[in-house]
């Protein structure tokens, strides 16, 4: 295979000549070809088969034990004026970047392939979609972006009709933290990423291309690109409402993506449009339309159980990449979380001590196709995507948040995405549990400056005529002692019905100063063991820890100086004087 696009065959060729592989293989996408790659990495000892029987076509990858999380402080945005990365990015003049990372691809990749992949990100008939073509020398990420995204022939032909594509360029080089960078190009549509093998940092077509690159070309072209799931929830007489949810990594997108109600919710089901990405663009008719870029699911493996997320577990039974979990004596996998089974290793292939850690790495990940989840949606594949009703934003926060409330307006919920704060977790190295801001869950994907994204977010009330209502939610409140006050998982179907309910417009709200919370037995709560009290704190706020959180917001919000629009300033003053 080769192409007949000049500018895909002439960037081959130049990356060719400098990283020096002993090959070049071209993806086509085929089953044959995976099977390849497959045996290839078996004989190496980079994959090991699990057991065929009870986990069949699945397949265990151990890690550098460097190189298993996303590295933000070795992520940078690299545009020509270094105020179009803004604060929230870490930025290294475009020159400057590609001569420090040129040099580390310099005949990297001697005594390997060049893999050449075409992919398509979104329904390959999608108007809504967008192509790209990573070239990498880890046949592990050309097996995974196979699952995760619509690569090979198809999206091929598709370029070469297009024309446009993002060029993204992936060594794994030696896996030296040192020489370790992941850098993007918005201008150039371009990324260039060495030193790791983890997926938020080497399957480009993800974080890389469908968030950071994605969010410029969006902001450009008039549409989002979001970290969020998209959902259908659906009542018993049938009709469906799609939600968009913004959540940090590791903070349950995919459960709720994939929720199964309790017995106690009979004919209400949720399916699964996609469970960390949306691609939102207006559409002709007023309405804002999501598709999910990606094909696959790169999920977090601990605590998936049958309890916990039904629809994950199931799927990943087969025909699954689990990289950095435990194994037991019959090479099944193991995660903490599993009900089954007991380790004998852990995920970096010692013997399995529970005093030295647990056996799935905290971000140990599994990979597997979309098309595998139970509650899997047609629509998925739909080329126009779904109309979204209802956009969710949530953090991880212990106190403050309430279980969940609602903005007034567009205007004010740009302002409650913006004001996100969550708890860090393992899903980037560094600190875990340290409250930050992280707005519309963004801070590590936005791909240009916050204050012009805030902006570009403002602008959707003059883009659409029946803009979504915007909703902020807390699963994860807890009292004093550490207990959780809301049970989360299946049970966040009550808030989903809530919220679908605000949507038809139904009466089931009170006013306060931060939006509109439930009004009293509004969340049906039947079934539940909740207390009066718990219920009380989960759906209230409390004035005076609010008037310390809108200050430290509005502080947050000034540090991007004269950039950050009237708009959200004004909406924050204005919150501010209604707590007094
Ligand atoms: C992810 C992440 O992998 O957000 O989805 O880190
Ligand atoms: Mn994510």
């Amino acid at each position: 295979m080769s192409t007949k696009n000049k500018d895909l065959s002439d960037w081959v060729n130049e990356v060719a000549a400098h990283t020096r592989p002993e090959d070049i293989h071209w993806c086509d996408g085929s089953d044959e070809e995976f099977r390849d790659l497959v045996g290839e990495m078996l004989e190496n000892g980079s994959f090991r088969e699990l057991n065929r029987g009870s986990f069949p076509n699945c397949y265990l990858h151990l890690s550098d034990p460097t190189d298993v999380a996303r590295v933000e402080h070795l992520t940078f945005v690299c545009t020509s004026k270094e105020d179009d990365a803004g604060p929230n990015n870490h930025w290294m003049a475009p020159a400057d970047a590609h001569e420090k990372v040129d040099a580390l691809f310099d005949g990297c990749m001697q005594g390997r392939t060049l893999y050449v992949i075409p992919y398509c990100m979104g329904p390959i008939d999608s108007p809504l979609s967008r192509c790209g073509v990573e070239i990498t020398d880890s046949p592990y990420v050309v097996v995974n972006m196979r699952i995760m995204t619509r690569m090979g022939e198809a999206a091929l032909e598709r370029i070469e009709r297009e024309g446009t594509f993002v060029k993204g360029l992936h060594s794994t080089g030696d896996l030296d933290p040192e020489k370790r960078y992941i850098m993007h190009f918005p201008e150039e549509l371009a990324i260039k990423s060495i030193g790791s093998g983890y997926g938020g940092n080497a399957l480009l077509g993800k974080k890389c291309h469908a968030l950071r690159i994605a969010s410029y070309q969006a902001k450009t072209e008039g549409w989002l690109a979001e970290h969020m799931l998209i959902l259908g929830l659906e009542n018993p007489e049938g009709e469906t409402c799609y939600i968009a949810a913004a959540f940090p990594s590791a903070c349950g997108k995919t459960n709720l993506a994939m929720l199964i109600p309790p017995e106690s919710h009979k004919g209400w089901k949720i399916t699964t449009i996609g469970d960390d990405i949306a691609w939102l663009h207006p559409g002709e008719d007023g309405r804002l339309w999501a598709i999910n870029p990606e094909a696959g699911l790169f999920g977090v493996v601990p605590g998936t159980g049958p309890k916990t997320n039904p629809c994950a577990y199931e799927m990943i039974q087969h025909d699954t990449i689990f990289t950095n979990v435990g194994m037991t004596s019959d090479d099944e996998p193991w995660w903490e979380g599993r009900p089954d089974g007991e380790p004998v290793t852990n995920w970096k292939g010692e013997p399995y001590d529970p005093k030295t850690g647990p056996a799935a790495h905290p971000n140990s990940r599994f990979t597997a196709s979309a098309k595998q989840n139970p509650s899997y949606s047609p629509r998925a594949e739909d080329p126009r995507g779904v109309p979204i009703s209802a956009i969710v934003f949530g953090g991880r926060r212990r106190g403050t948040a309430p279980l969940v409330y609602e903005a007034r307006d567009w205007r004010h919920g740009v302002l409650v995405g913006a004001g996100m704060a969550s708890e860090t977790t393992a899903a980037a190295t560094g600190n875990v549990g340290v409250v930050r801001r992280d707005p519309m869950a963004m801070k590590p994907f936005c791909g240009y400056n916050y204050a012009d994204y805030w902006a570009h977010w403002l602008s959707f009330s003059d883009k659409l005529d029946k803009l979504p209502n915007i909703f902020h939610v807390n699963w994860f409140r807890q009292d004093e002692d550490g207990r959780f006050l809301w049970p989360g998982f299946g049970d966040n179907i009550r808030v989903l019905r809530w919220i679908s309910d605000r949507c038809k417009g139904v009466d089931n709200a009170v006013e306060s100063p931060i939006g509109r919370l439930p009004s009293k037995g509004s969340i049906d709560v039947e079934g539940l063991d909740i207390s009066d009290a718990d219920l009380a704190v989960l759906t209230g706020i409390e004035k005076n820890e609010w008037r310390e959180e809108i200050k430290a917001i509005g502080e947050y919000l000034e540090s991007f100086g004269d950039r950050l629009p009237d708009g959200l300033r004004d909406e924050c003053n204005r919150v501010s004087k209604a707590l007094g």
